[in-house]
This record gives structure tokens, sequence and C-alpha cells, in this order.
């Protein structure tokens, strides 16, 4: 609920939100999560998702920590050391932060591929078209010609010449199940997740524990900024990062709350 009287509810329209009210970021979410319903691009369970990402970013402070920017740093290093790097797409992510994660493909020159939890074929076309109108060209996931050794849901239907083939991936809001299976296939998983006791930033190289709204745009960032370093250059931001102490940050931060150690 908004606590300003002028912001509707549910705005008709994004741009209604004021981007100095306190609960902006959280107005935004549910506004564009919303729309992602409308279009049959999120899932009803992305809402549940959402409420709950919504819960963990409140007492973050709704800000990018210390640590969840050393871990996006390090995620920028990785994509840009990558052979071939993937960035996942769900439901919440399309619908959150389509043109972001455009931008970040074209930076870190890696594949966008749609995979889903709640897989339909009516989904995966909705959410590819979606990333098309936000600028993306190729867009994989509708092939689905290979599958992910060790999951019997829907969620092992990968790409042979995307997800399948490659060695670095984001995986924003996984399940745990995937990012497992994805780790023993001896990928490098760059998770983004505002829960950090969840199981599939437990399991990443990389946990960024912070809204995807946030963490995406900040990879990016970082990523302009890493693009003319050398090969050492950036191997020296992957050792540096310390993927044990991000989790426990995060966590005291929730516990605790207040600011950074
Ligand atoms: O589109 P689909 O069919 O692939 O389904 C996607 C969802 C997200 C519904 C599916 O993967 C799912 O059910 O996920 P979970 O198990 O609910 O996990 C979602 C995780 O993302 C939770 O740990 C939330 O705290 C976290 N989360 C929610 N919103 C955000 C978030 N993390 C970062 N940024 C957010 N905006």
């Amino acid at each position: 609920m908004t606590d300003d009287p002028q912001v509707p509810v549910a705005p008709e329209d994004e741009t209604e939100i004021p981007e100095s009210h306190p609960r902006y970021v959280s107005l935004l979410t549910r506004h564009r999560i919303e729309r992602g319903v409308e279009k049959d691009i999120t899932s009803l369970q992305g809402l549940i998702a959402e409420g709950r990402g919504e819960a963990f970013d409140y007492l973050l402070g709704e800000e990018t920590t210390e640590s969840a920017d050393a871990a996006a740093r390090a995620a920028a290093a990785h994509l840009l050391l990558a052979r071939h790097p993937v960035l996942s797409v769900n439901g919440n992510v399309a619908a959150l932060c389509p043109g972001e994660l455009v931008e970040l493909a074209e930076v870190v020159d890696a594949d966008l591929e749609v995979n889903l939890f709640n897989h339909t074929e009516a989904r995966i076309e909705a959410i590819a078209e979606h990333l098309r109108e936000h600028g993306a060209t190729d867009v994989k996931g509708l092939t689905a010609d290979a599958r992910i050794p060790g999951l019997d849901h829907a969620r092992a239907k990968v790409d042979a010449d995307g997800i399948y083939d490659a060695d670095v991936v984001v995986v924003p809001l996984e399940d745990g199940d995937r990012a497992e299976a994805l780790g023993e296939m001896g990928k490098t998983e760059i998770v983004v997740d505002l829960n950090p006791l969840s199981r599939s930033p437990q399991m990443a190289a990389v946990p960024i524990v912070d809204n995807v709204l946030r963490a995406i745009p900040n990879i990016t960032r970082h990523a302009r900024e890493l693009r003319e370093a050398t090969r050492e250059e950036l191997e020296a931001v992957v050792e540096e990062f310390d993927r044990e102490a991000a989790l426990e940050e995060a966590e005291r931060r929730i516990r605790e709350g207040g600011r950074e150690k």
C-alpha cells in the first residue's frame, strides 16, 4: 500500500509514480509485475515471489549494499572473461527489467535465453517478443533442443547453443534445483536473489543479494568500467571477491538491519 495519498495504489502508467516517493522502488516493482501478469509474461507464482523479495528488500533498506556492489563487480569481470556468457530470463525479470537485460547482454556480448519454471510455449513467445520490443535482436529458449542433466521439470529444457553451451550463466530469481544442476555441469553461476538463505545464492559462484532492478544495471555499469581491463586485472577482481563474506554480510544486514559494518 502506498502511504502517499497522491499516488494511486495501481497506477495506470509508471510515470505516475514520483521518484521521490519513499516507496518508489516497491511501487514501480509492483506495477511492472502486475503488467507482466496481464501480458502473460509473469506467472501468478511470480506475484508471490515478488512479495517475498519485497520483504527482504525492505529489510535491506532498498539499496545496493557494499557487498552486493562488490558481487556485481565480480559478476561483470566473470562475464567479460567468459567464452560464452548467457543471461537466463524468467517471467519476473522480463517484466521488471527487460531493457536493462538487453543492455547488459550488449555490453558483455552475452546471449539472452528464456528459461521458465512454469513453462508454456505461449509465455516463452510473449517474453521473447517483450525482449525484442526492448531492443533484443536474438532471443534463445524457443528451440529447447538440449536438457540439463539431473532435472526432471521443464526448467531442464535449454537451447544447445545457449545455456547448454555457456560457461557463465546469470540466473536471476532462480530455483535451487536448477542452480545446483547447472553448477554440476561446471558452469559459473551468477545469481541475483534478495534472499541470501535461498539455495540458489548459496550455490552460486557469485551471489548478488540485491533487487534485480538495481543489480542488472549495476553489473552493466561495472562492465563498462572494466571493459578496457586486461585479463589479469579481471581475474584479480574475480579472485578478490569473497562469496561467503557477501552472503554473511547480507544475512547480518537483514537480521540486524542498519548499515554495513
Ligand atoms: O517465470 P517462471 O515461470 O520461470 O517463474 C519465476 C518464479 C520467480 C515465479 C520462480 O522461479 C519461483 O517460484 O521462484 P521462487 O522459488 O519464489 O524464488 C524467487 C526468489 O527471488 C525468492 O528468494 C525471492 O526473495 C527473490 N526475489 C523476488 N523478487 C526479487 C527477488 N530477488 C531479486 N530481485 C527481485 N525483484
